[in-house]
């Protein structure tokens, strides 16, 4: 059994690569809920669960790494007619996802119940868990205002320099059924290469997370490459909050909870500095730009977590 923590976009690219070595009955992923907003335009969005759902359904759109392959955007065309916000990509399939969400969702049951019925109706066979099941949407304070965070990256394309990040009802949110236990049954914990801050950070926030994390086997992969990241804002909130936008930093961001960190080739530099933090480090090509680097980057990480 292994137990994966996961954001959206980067750590898709390595769950993939781990469900195609190993049985996906085995695989257990806790998936970020920061990104979601109970009530956008009436729906229900989370676009994290959403993501790997779709990669491991394999329907997701590959050119993007999120929404379906091949959806059309007819509705979202008519919500712009209306006069609705359209920055928010919500493809015409896509959206049959979140009216069934938000029509559970109404009927009462709850998003790891919900996220559940919705991989079983696409056939995954990996336990795909939301952190929790209280929302817990992450702002970002910016000097010109505090925004959620997908307005934040998409509507204002991350352009804001990042004054705060606030996980708002996070000390008050329970992990969600299973994610304690899959943790604790788990024979190694595999933290994805996704955002330090806005993915895996909510994710460890949730009572219990860490402390259970702490007690296992456990190895990350640095989503900074070469000082960089790959896509995204975890630069920009990375300085925010006060760390080097390196492996290092990334390194210092999860010293209090992991065992083991992979970093990039590139970045070797850094193997001595993350050593000294008391983290087991090791190197390797982590760019998961083709279907063989997912799954060399996957059989690494695994065969280190085991010690094979
Ligand atoms: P998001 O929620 O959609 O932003 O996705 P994640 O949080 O899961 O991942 C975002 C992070 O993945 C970014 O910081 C990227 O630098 C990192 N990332 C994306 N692709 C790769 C890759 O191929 N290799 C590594 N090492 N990191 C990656
Ligand atoms: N990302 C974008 O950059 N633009 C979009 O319009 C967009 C729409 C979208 C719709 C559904 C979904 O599940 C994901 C979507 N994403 C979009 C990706 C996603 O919002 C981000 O990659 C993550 O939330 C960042 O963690």
């Amino acid at each position: 059994m292994i137990t994966v923590l996961a954001g959206g976009v980067g750590a898709a690219k390595l769950i993939l690569g781990l469900a195609n070595i190993m049985p996906n009955e085995n695989l257990t992923i806790i998936v970020n809920t920061g990104d979601d907003r109970i009530d956008f335009q009436g729906l229900y969005i989370s676009p994290d669960i959403d993501i790997i759902m779709y990669t491991l359904a394999n329907m997701v759109d590959t050119s993007k790494g999120w929404g379906v392959a091949n959806d059309t955007f007819n509705c979202l065309e008519m919500l712009g007619i209306y006069g609705l916000e359209t920055w928010f990509q919500l493809g015409d399939k896509d959206l049959a996802t979140h009216i069934y969400r938000t029509w559970l969702y109404r009927q009462g049951y709850n998003l790891d119940k919900i996220t559940e019925t919705l991989s079983r109706k696409l056939s995954i066979k990996a336990k795909i868990i939301p952190m929790t099941n209280t929302y817990t949407p992450t702002f970002i304070k910016t000097p010109r205002g505090t925004f959620h965070f997908e307005e934040y990256l998409i509507k204002y394309h991350a352009s804001d320099k990042v004054d705060d990040v606030i996980y708002k009802n996070i000390e008050k949110a329970e992990p969600a059924p299973r994610v304690i236990e899959s943790l604790e049954n788990a024979d190694g914990i595999i933290i994805c290469p996704s955002n330090p801050i806005v993915s895996i950070g909510p994710i460890i926030k949730i009572k219990g997370i860490k402390e259970t994390i702490k007690k296992k086997n456990s190895i990350a992969i640095s989503p900074i490459v070469g000082d960089k990241p790959i896509k995204g804002p975890a630069d920009k909130l990375m300085l925010g909050l006060g760390y080097e936008v390196s492996a290092l930093g990334v390194a210092k961001i999860y010293q209090s909870f992991i065992k083991s960190l992979i970093i990039d080739d590139i970045d070797i530099k850094y193997l001595e500095k993350i050593k000294k933090l008391g983290i087991n480090v090791y190197h390797f090509d982590t760019i998961m730009d083709s279907t063989q680097k997912k799954v060399n980057l996957a059989r690494y990480a695994l065969n280190k977590l085991l010690d094979k």
